[in-house]
């Protein structure tokens, strides 16, 4: 049972260690329950602690079966990984779904420019603008056809491709937001 915390949470354990908490309740803004539950999910979808690329796929066409969500996946995936290195362990997981679902509006902004921002040089070109809306396009064009068909719901499916697929719903921009407009 080997922990590696300077990289992250690489281990099996089926908890995390007291330290392990401390450190990642500093960095995200989920409580130390929320934390254990995170944790106990990921290793349940991903039991050797680390995420690769293909599994972030499946995970990914299980929400969109009708479409083809790969090429969406692999640039979530690579914002994802924030050191670079191929798969995502616990930390970099949890880090980027407390920015996309508790963040402040700027951390937001600054985690979807990331993703837009294909080659990683600040800027976001009409190239990789073309690429991201393209790869949404594949992942949910096939998708709204069923929805309009099935249940009219094809513009709430569409929605919800604005917020990162499946991450738990927004909690904070609604409240920071009317907060913005009553000042
Ligand atoms: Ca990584």
């Amino acid at each position: 049972m080997v922990v590696h915390m300077a990289n992250g949470v690489h281990s099996r354990q089926s908890k995390l260690s007291q330290e392990q908490l401390a450190e990642l309740q500093k960095s995200t803004h989920f409580d130390k329950k929320e934390l254990q539950q995170w944790y106990k999910g990921f290793l349940k979808d991903c039991p050797s602690g680390m995420l690769t690329k293909e599994e972030f796929q499946k995970i990914y066409r299980q929400f969109f079966p009708f479409g083809d969500p790969s090429s969406f996946a692999d640039y979530v995936f690579n914002v994802f990984d924030s050191d670079k290195s191929g798969s995502i362990d616990f930390k970099e997981f949890i880090c980027a779904l407390s920015v996309t679902s508790r963040g402040k509006m700027e951390d937001k902004l600054d985690w979807a420019f990331q993703l837009y921002d294909i080659d990683g040089d600040g800027k976001i070109s009409y190239d990789e603008m073309l690429k991201i809306v393209e790869a949404i396009y594949k992942m949910v064009w096939n998708e709204m056809i069923w929805c309009r068909s099935a249940n009219h719901h094809a513009n709430i499916k569409l929605l919800k491709v604005g917020s990162m697929v499946k991450l738990p719903e927004d909690e904070d921009t609604r409240r920071s937001a009317s907060g913005r407009s009553s000042a």
